[in-house]
């Protein structure tokens, strides 16, 4: 993904002049990756919504470059900023919302429904669930169902990892993935960087043994090609990722699991 924010947990600042922004985007594109997903504005826990013309200065030239030589998706939760996202080329609406599928037949596009309980500003505030894999797949699967019921050909749902969500819900949410494969839709998950990563293997630590400090945001890698491939071998069609290289050689590893031979061993 590339966020074009100051803010973002992982890269804010980073990609805020286009000219920077496109070389990165050439460069994850050369690693391997298939969409690239243009965000104007965090939605880490409590952060503080963007103005919609501020959004849109941020990554309306960075899409119009870049959708000539690669699938880009818009990562927002407005309509204004998704409509002027297509109109600029983006063929995915990337909506943490799950509200504008609307905008997404309209245009004819793809569409993402994401889990978020609340605004990100108070969502850590609503991370309690009854049945967390339950709760949250019926969600996006009711928000899927009417976006095809609009007219939205292409459908992704995605159980938001992080959004409004303890570690221990991260996880649950993890481990039963399949439920979300088993609905019929393609399923999409971004856990990189995230924070409850960083306490998965503590440092100086053996994973599962208590005590150490969390891993901080730029130190976990592993943790992060590890979930993504989890991901993938539970049947998710899409993982969004920061580090595209290490992602993408896993993946193909996934992929070519069932082929392996005896000698390839
Ligand atoms: N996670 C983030 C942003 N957008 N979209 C989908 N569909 N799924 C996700 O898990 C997801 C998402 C958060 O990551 P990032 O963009 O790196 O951070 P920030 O929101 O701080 O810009």
């Amino acid at each position: 993904m590339l966020n074009v924010t100051p803010d973002s947990f992982s890269d804010g600042g980073r990609w805020l002049d286009p000219v920077a922004a496109l070389d990165h985007a050439r460069q994850m594109i050369a690693e391997g990756a298939d969409v690239i997903d243009v965000g104007g504005e965090s939605t880490r826990p409590g952060a503080v919504a963007v103005d919609t013309a501020e959004e849109k200065r941020r990554v309306l030239p960075v899409i119009e470059a870049l959708a000539p030589e690669a699938t880009v998706s818009i990562d927002t939760r407005k309509a204004e900023v998704a409509e002027a996202a297509v109109a600029a080329g983006a063929r995915i609406i990337n909506d943490p919302s799950a509200t504008l599928w609307p905008v997404a037949a309209a245009a004819g596009c793809g569409w993402v429904a994401m889990h978020m309980p609340a605004d990100p500003s108070v969502m850590q505030l609503h991370a309690t669930y009854d049945d967390v894999v339950t709760e949250v797949l019926d969600y996006v699967v009711a928000r899927a169902a009417k976006a095809a019921a609009a007219g939205v050909e292409q459908i992704w749902i995605d159980p938001g990892i992080g959004f409004g969500k303890t570690a221990r819900h991260n996880l649950e949410l993890l481990k039963h993935l399949d439920r979300f494969v088993a609905s019929g839709y393609p399923v999409m998950v971004g856990t990189s960087r995230k924070g409850f990563l960083g306490s998965l293997t503590l440092r100086g630590k053996q994973p599962g043994e208590p005590g150490g400090d969390p891993r901080p945001t730029g130190d976990r890698l592993e943790e992060s090609v590890a979930t993504s491939t989890w991901a993938l071998l539970q049947g998710a069609d899409m993982v969004r990722v920061h580090d595209v290289r290490p992602a993408a050689m896993a993946a193909a590893l996934t992929e070519r699991r069932p082929t392996l031979t005896g000698e390839q061993r």
